[in-house]
């Protein structure tokens, strides 16, 4: 691709829409996407993990695989640990911190697991039993002092909790036991700290979720304060809901705290964002862009600081090159949000344009931002085509060497 040459046509058709190319560019060099340690490990659907070669097993291999999708892309800078799976032995976070930077990334948030223990049969912070709610207090609180020293700026929860059967709990005694919870940590975030509240609409309890929608997510959070925001799981959803409008809702009212990027066609949330509906995610960031150039607060400042994240751990194909897929088509999409005429059209949208306003929009979606993106990539000192500097770089056949093929995921070593 002569993507120099593509590259000026397009600016040149920019400047006519009234679109500052450099200023794109800045906002693209600027993007941030966080992966998941827990990606880089094997995982599976509940009937079988096909254990992948080279995949990592201790937390360092998975730092080590994240810093190398940074520097394939430029835009990965920090990733996300789920405790205890990528607790050290010695609980040295200080030296885990000191590993992570010294390959060039840091540590992000920090997820705390209060589902896997057998204590959590009937959940979590829902839980019947009071001494089980005390001991997922106590981890998620041990989370919290974690936070400090791994240098995180965010507590990101996901509850396993729910109930399978009609009469099995109080749905008004859970809703009292998880705000009391909740209240709980809040009042121990270490300063500067956040708390992300996820939601899933079902999965793995059947009959409720304790946390099931934004909406509660979200009055939780307005009740917790303003360091409470909400998560958006993009797998956690059903088929038809419109994601981009309670993305614009959120970062309206402030409390758009981050994403967890995948796509909702899986009965969990592991798929490569952007796949099947690339069209929906530039829906999703045309919302994130709008707010973050507008001068609208708290609308403004709160996409200035939403924490973007992936949540996926891949099946059948493959570890890397999949994470790095799922941060370009963040960047595409992004990209493309950036190129909307925003006055053009607000302009339309004000004098009721129906299809004038929509196909400003779509135009926008269909620029080739490939020659764009290049220029970036070039610019930032990093691969151009990304994927395939993955497989030149020799990195996989290394790692499938050194760490063979794994049975196990997780531990840090
Ligand atoms: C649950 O499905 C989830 O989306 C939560 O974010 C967890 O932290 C993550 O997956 C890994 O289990
Ligand atoms: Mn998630």
């Amino acid at each position: 691709m002569n993507y120099r040459a593509m590259y000026d046509l397009l600016a040149e058709d920019l400047a006519q829409q009234g679109i500052d190319v450099e200023a794109v560019k800045a906002r693209l060099k600027a993007q941030k996407i966080e992966t998941p340690s827990w990606g880089y490990a094997n995982s599976g659907t509940r009937f079988k993990a096909f254990a992948w070669p080279g995949a990592a097993v201790t937390t360092r291999e998975k730092l080590d695989d994240a810093a190398m999708v940074h520097k394939m892309t430029g835009i990965a800078p920090s990733v996300a640990l789920h405790i205890p799976w990528d607790k050290p032995e010695d609980n040295d976070y200080t030296a885990m911190r000191q590993y992570a930077e010294a390959q060039g990334i840091k540590l992000g948030a920090i997820n705390p697991n209060v589902f896997q223990d057998d204590a959590y049969r009937l959940g979590s912070f829902g839980n019947p039993n009071p001494g089980i709610r005390e001991m997922a207090l106590d981890h998620i609180l041990e989370c919290c002092e974690i936070m400090t020293k791994t240098g995180s700026r965010d507590l990101s929860l996901w509850f396993a909790d729910g109930t399978n059967y009609a009469g099995q709990d109080s749905l008004r005694g859970r809703k009292r036991r998880f705000e009391q919870g909740l209240q709980q940590v809040y009042a121990h975030l270490p300063a500067g700290g956040r708390m992300l509240i996820e939601y899933k609409l079902f999965e793995p309890a059947f009959y409720n979720t304790d946390l099931p929608d934004w909406g509660t997510s979200y009055a939780f959070s307005l009740k917790l304060g303003e360091r409470a925001q909400v998560l958006v799981d993009l797998g956690h959803h059903a088929q038809g809901v419109n994601i981009e409008q309670i993305v614009a809702f959120l970062l309206d009212e402030g409390k758009l705290g981050g994403f967890h990027f995948n796509n909702r066609k899986y009965a969990d949330d592991d798929l490569i964002v952007g796949t099947v509906n690339p069209y929906e995610l530039f829906l999703i960031y045309n919302e994130l862009a709008d707010a973050e150039l507008g001068a609208s607060e708290p609308a403004h400042t709160t996409a200035n600081n939403v924490a973007y994240m992936i949540d996926q751990s891949h099946a059948v194909e493959g570890k890397l090159a999949p994470m790095i897929y799922s941060v370009l088509n963040c960047q595409e999409a992004y990209a493309k949000a950036l190129l909307v005429p925003r006055q053009k059209l607000a302009a339309a949208q004000s004098e009721g344009d129906v299809l004038g306003a929509h196909r400003i929009l779509t135009e926008a979606y269909r620029y080739d931002v490939r020659p764009l993106l290049a220029v970036v990539r070039e610019e930032m000192g990093v691969p151009i085509d990304p994927i395939a500097a993955y497989w030149a770089s020799g990195y996989e056949e290394k790692i499938r060497n050194e760490r063979g093929l794994a049975e196990t995921s997780g531990g840090y070593q």
